[in-house]
């Protein structure tokens, strides 16, 4: 079994690449380093280029965007599974304005069109594992299932991919990629699993994997943990009835392993939503205050975002595959606590409150 991970150098990537046994080989073209970079955002340490790791792998530096380069890497190592995680990940940066959301549109969309001729043409049977989001779906006021749904009306039934209402250019791209790869499943008859993730928390002790904590790259969780260590108040936006399904960085990791022992048939194009839980921002702000007696502040809220709703996310397939998830209890926020703290001198709070707007 060999694996290509596009996208090797990223917070999921990295860890992936730590903790598999599996033969892989690695393609990253550093774009996410430009870009944090390009606008002064550190991550909570420095993170060693894939090159200054002690890894098996072979790393190919390149673009998804070139198609030529990612052509030839195909055909020559033939994979028997590809995880996509090489996109442009946030969603405030991609809402920033016009040019970055064609840079997330251009970006994100173009690698996986790439992709998607590259393995027709060149390694038909590899299974995509592409990382997807459950920000595609929205918030809709009935429950979510896993892609696909039974649907009724005016007296005739189908099975449909359900409607999407994403609330970023950034999820958009997101919609997009999962619509693509759909149409190569069913034109093309390529095998695809559609990872919806909730956002992703955590962090390890061997500071292999970018953690972020700045309002366009962090998320939520490892946001607040880190203002509580620098004795902050935590930034809830707006109301906080916001609810969002989330998983643990090791958890994500072993949901990617199960994706890959399990793959889809030929022609078919799974969704699979990739969460452990979901709660509301204001219950995960009282977790962390609960763990650090920190203060919660309210703040405007910069997204245009439902701030009260339903939510309610089907989520069995990796549970039928034998996932094991570690839920987010005191004591998990405590342990990312404790590693947080080594780094506290290095956190810059000028990057900790929302610079992008969502309205005009
Ligand atoms: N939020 C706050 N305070 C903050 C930061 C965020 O209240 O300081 C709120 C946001 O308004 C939002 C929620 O927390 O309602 C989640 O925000 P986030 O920044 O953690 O997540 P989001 O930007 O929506 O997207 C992130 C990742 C993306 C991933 C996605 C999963 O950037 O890569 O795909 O989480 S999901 O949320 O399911 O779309």
């Amino acid at each position: 079994m060999k694996v290509l991970i596009c996208g090797a150098d990223g917070y999921i990537g990295a860890e992936f690449i730590e903790q598999t046994k599996l033969d892989c080989v690695i393609l990253d073209n550093y774009y996410k380093r430009g870009l944090l970079d390009f606008h002064h955002i550190t991550p909570l340490y420095p993170v060693p280029y894939l090159q200054e790791r002690k890894l098996n792998f072979f790393h190919y530096p390149r673009d998804m965007g070139n198609y030529q380069a990612l052509s030839k890497l195909l055909k020559k190592e033939q994979p028997d599974a590809i995880i996509h995680l090489a996109e442009q990940p946030s969603a405030p940066f991609s809402m920033r304005g016009r040019a970055e959301a064609t840079e997330t549109i251009q970006n994100n969309l173009m690698g996986t069109l790439n992709l998607i001729y590259a393995v027709r043409d060149f390694c038909p049977k590899a299974h995509i594992i592409k990382l997807g989001t459950m920000g595609e779906y929205g918030c809709p006021n009935v429950p979510i299932p896993e892609g696909w749904f039974d649907c009724e009306y005016r007296g005739r039934k189908d099975r449909l991919l359900f409607p999407k209402t994403p609330h970023s250019m950034y999820h958009l791209s997101k919609v997009f990629d999962s619509d693509a790869l759909a149409f190569a499943c069913r034109m093309w008859g390529l095998r695809v699993t559609d990872l919806n993730q909730g956002f992703v928390y955590g962090l390890n002790t061997e500071n292999r994997s970018r953690f972020c904590y700045d309002a366009e790259f962090g998320t939520v969780l490892n946001r607040f943990v880190v203002q509580a260590v620098k004795g902050l108040p935590l930034t809830v936006y707006g109301e906080g009835g916001q609810t969002r399904g989330f998983i643990h960085v090791d958890d994500s990791i072993q949901c990617l392993h199960l994706a890959i022992e399990n793959p889809p048939d030929k022609g078919e194009f799974r969704v699979i939503n990739q969460l452990t839980e979901w709660a509301s921002i204001n219950y995960l702000a009282e977790l962390v205050q609960m763990a650090t007696d920190c203060q919660i502040e309210h703040i405007e809220n910069p997204r245009i975002e439902k701030e009260e709703h339903f939510y309610e996310v089907e989520h069995k397939t990796m549970l039928d595959y034998g996932f094991r998830p570690k839920y987010l209890h005191q004591n998990v926020v405590e342990e990312m606590v404790d590693i947080v703290k080594h780094y506290e001198d290095n956190i810059n709070i000028n990057l900790v409150y929302p610079t992008v707007r969502w309205a005009c």
